[in-house]
């Protein structure tokens, strides 16, 4: 990413938006990031620079903001994600691919340069390998999150190669963090867990106790996106999105780790529809065109992750 360019950052306010935002105000000045939402942004985001209300489905107004402020980059981070989309399916599908549509028509069209999308684990299914899943397998996803993300990703891809769109995603797992909440999807309890242990409340776990998934602590994930980001370009060779990986890991085995620093803290599992969601994800990712094309290389693995996260809250 070249010193002038400016960012716009949609979904500003969220799990990954919000830290995204901070992180490139650090790397390149607050007026160079302009962050977005269609929520009322926290004094904190406010403070920190520019920021324009947002709705994403709405073509007119992201244009607009992007000729304002001259944008050439957009991280497009507003998604419904996999537990709340499954109770919304229309409102979720309308919300994952307009926004997406609107962002990439802004590529093609020349308003823009440069394309970052996330997408997820979600992407794979019942009949894609639990166990590290490749980056090209059977891909069947049976929840609404997943079949807006996977379609994303074609899209993507099919925008790069017929419109020359310079647009690059990265497949998230869950992630981990202490500067924000997630809201809305099936990894969540491995945030909200750190919050009952820190309140001395005992937690239930929406998860049964041997659910592994594949998961990521946030600095991990923002430093993947801005390496992905600034890599050169004859390095990206997948434009649907890349597997990445840093650590699998299950409720229980969560559970023990935070223990060692709360030795008193108590869990209770109690599935619920969640269950089935994260039955039908894989546990663990391969994630090694990442590594080859563009040197990815997770920091935090499970003990690290925990032990950072209770610095921090
Ligand atoms: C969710 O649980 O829906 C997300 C995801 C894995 O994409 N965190």
């Amino acid at each position: 990413m070249k010193n002038q360019s400016k960012h716009l950052i949609i979904g500003a306010s969220g799990q990954i938006g919000s830290v995204l935002t901070a992180a490139l105000r650090h790397l390149y000045g607050a007026s160079a990031v302009v962050a977005s939402d269609i929520k009322t942004p926290t004094m904190a985001l406010l403070d920190q620079g520019p920021f324009e209300s947002i709705d994403a489905t709405d073509f007119d107004q992201l244009l607009t903001i992007v000729k304002t402020h001259k944008i050439d980059t957009v991280y497009l981070m507003a998604a419904m994600l996999s537990a709340n989309a499954e109770k919304r399916p229309e409102k979720a599908w309308d919300l994952n691919m307009s926004s997406l549509f609107h962002v990439l028509n802004l590529a093609k069209l020349g308003h823009i340069k440069h394309v970052f999308w996330p997408s997820s684990i979600a992407v794979f299914g019942p009949s894609s390998p639990k166990f590290k899943v490749p980056q090209q397998t059977i891909m069947e996803p049976t929840t609404v999150y997943g079949i807006s993300k996977l379609a994303g990703e074609r899209w993507c891809d099919y925008y790069h190669k017929n419109y020359g769109v310079d647009v690059r995603s990265l497949r998230f797992p869950g992630l981990i963090s202490w500067q924000s909440l997630p809201g809305g999807g099936t990894t969540d309890y491995a945030v909200d867990i750190f919050h009952k242990a820190i309140a001395s409340e005992t937690f239930e776990c929406f998860l049964s106790e041997n659910t592994a998934l594949p998961m990521m602590y946030m600095d991990d994930a923002i430093r993947a996106i801005l390496e992905l980001m600034n890599a050169n370009v004859n390095s990206i060779k997948i434009r649907s999105s890349y597997n990445l990986s840093a650590v699998s890991f299950t409720p229980k085995e969560l559970y023990h780790s935070i223990k060692k620093f709360h030795p008193s803290f108590e869990i209770r599992y109690a599935p619920d529809f969640r269950q089935a969601i994260a039955d039908s994800w894989p546990d663990s990712i391969d994630d090694s065109f990442a590594q080859k094309e563009w040197g990815w290389r997770p920091n935090f693995d499970l003990d690290a992750l925990v032990k950072d996260m209770f610095v921090h809250l």
